[in-house]
Formats: structure tokens, C-alpha cells, sequence
């Protein structure tokens, strides 16, 4: 009997956060078992617990403990953790999500994957920490703030479908031939603001149609992983969408 490829580490996940959920699912599209699963829950804090701190210094999630560290042991930046499994996991990571051993390839996905970081995340996650997060740790966030990031996200969006998708007229981001893990990864990033309760429906679906296509077309292609990994989300939504609309 073949013994079963072994994990390159332990990933640190929570589930509501959307670079967390775009390992999980670039491990489920790699056949499961690149890495081990540890949930750590950052409404409880744990990631900021001494133990934590003392494994993790930037208190960030994901990261990744490596199974064989050449230095220090633990690895963060959910893109940087991407290319390190498609790179040191023997090909276990689809081509199409990463194609190792292809410069310009691997170059166009992590275009996007950098942009991404500096518009999309920014206009995104800002909008987030305004509106869910800040408030539940007792943080009023100043209204041109909040106006600030819709205004990024919406500049992002707008950039996402007239170029990334040229009208509509790609598929995928950037006009690869498949879904990369920059659509994974963007897929997750829009999807956190389905926890505004509203939201995606008034700033993604209504003024940015090719970019919602897309979305719909990218969870298709996910599937059966996609629903598993945003079970958890899926359930905040109700509860965000049962509440009134705060946008
Ligand atoms: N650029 C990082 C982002 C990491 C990040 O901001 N993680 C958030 C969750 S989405 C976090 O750990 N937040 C906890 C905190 O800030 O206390 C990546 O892609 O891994």
C-alpha cells in the first residue's frame, strides 16, 4: 500500500476570514491533505492569546507551521502560503490554480493576486472592519472613513470588471485559460461582505454585473468545496440579512 503524501504543515484558519478561506479551499481543490487544519477564532481572541503570540508574533491569520522549518517556523501571507504549497507540494496543486515552474504564468497570477492586495482587500476589509468589526469591539469608526472604502471598493470593482474581466468578455481574471487562485482568492474577499447583511446585493451585484457573473461562475467551478468552506459565512449572512440592511 501506498503511504499517503505527507502535509507540509499545519494551517491556522478561522473560517469567517476570507484569506483563510482561500487556503482552505486551495487545499480541498489540491485533493485535501497539503496541510493539517487548526481552527483558531479571532472573535475569542485566541490568536492573540500568549501562545499564540508566542508561535505567531504578527497575530495574523492564516499561517502556516511548517513541518520542516530551514529557519523560522512559521510562514504568514495567505499568498505567499499559496505559491509555497504549489511549489514544495510535487504537483499536487492544479496547474490552473498555480502553474508552478511557468515564470510569466506564475508572474500573471501573482499580478492579480498583488493588486488584489492593494485595491479590492483595501476597499473590502476596511468596509468590514467599519461595519462589523469595529463596532463589536467597541470601535465608532468615523463616517468618511466608511465613505472612503466604499469609494476604493467601488474603484476596484469598477477596475475588476473593465479590465480583469474586459466587459465580460474573460472568464476568469486577467483572461487565463481556468480559474487561478486570484479568483479564488478575490471570490473570497467579495464574499466577506455578504456579512453586512444587504451589502453585496447594493455595492457588488446591482452596479457591477460582470464582476457578480463572475462570481456565480467562479463559486460554480468551486464546487462541492466552495460550500463547505463558507458554511460558516453562509450562516452569519442569514443572520446579518434577518437583521435590518445597515447600508
Ligand atoms: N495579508 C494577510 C492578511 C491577514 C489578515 O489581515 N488576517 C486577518 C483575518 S482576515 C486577521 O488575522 N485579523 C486579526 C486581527 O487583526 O486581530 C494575508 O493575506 O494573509
Amino acid at each position: 500500500m501506498e503511504a499517503p503524501a505527507r502535509t507540509l504543515g499545519v494551517l491556522a484558519v478561522d473560517m469567517m476570514s476570507q484569506p483563510c478561506r482561500a487556503l482552505v479551499l486551495l487545499d480541498a481543490l489540491s485533493g485535501g491533505g497539503l496541510v493539517e487544519r487548526k481552527t483558531v477564532l479571532i472573535h475569542k481572541a485566541q490568536h492573540l492569546s500568549e501562545e499564540e503570540r508566542a508561535r505567531n508574533p504578527i497575530g495574523k491569520l492564516p499561517y502556516l507551521e511548517l513541518s520542516d522549518p530551514a529557519g523560522e517556523r512559521v510562514l504568514t501571507e495567505s499568498h505567499a502560503i499559496a505559491r509555497y504549497l504549489a511549489a514544495a507540494s510535487g504537483g499536487r496543486v492544479p496547474r490552473h490554480l498555480y502553474p508552478t515552474g511557468d515564470a510569466l504564468a506564475c508572474a500573471r497570477v501573482d499580478a492579480l493576486l498583488d493588486w488584489q492586495h492593494t485595491n479590492l482587500r483595501q476597499g473590502a476589509a476596511k468596509l468590514v472592519f467599519a461595519e462589523v468589526i469595529g463596532p463589536r469591539r467597541g470601535l465608532a469608526v468615523p463616517p468618511a472613513i466608511v465613505e472612503q472604502a466604499r469609494s476604493t471598493l467601488n474603484a476596484a470593482l469598477r477596475a475588476m470588471g473593465e479590465t480583469h474581466l474586459a466587459g465580460g468578455r474573460r472568464e476568469w481574471l486577467g483572461g487565463l485559460a481556468d480559474a487561478s487562485f486570484a479568483d479564488v482568492s478575490a471570490l473570497c474577499e467579495l464574499d466577506q461582505l455578504r456579512t453586512l447583511g444587504g451589502a453585496y446585493e447594493a455595492l457588488v451585484a446591482g452596479p457591477h454585473p460582470v464582476v457578480a457573473a463572475w462570481a456565480e461562475r467562479t463559486r460554480r467551478r468551486l464546487e462541492p468545496h466552495y460550500s463547505r468552506a463558507t458554511d460558516m459565512l453562509r450562516r452569519v449572512e442569514r443572520r446579518a440579512s434577518s437583521s435590518a440592511s445597515r447600508l
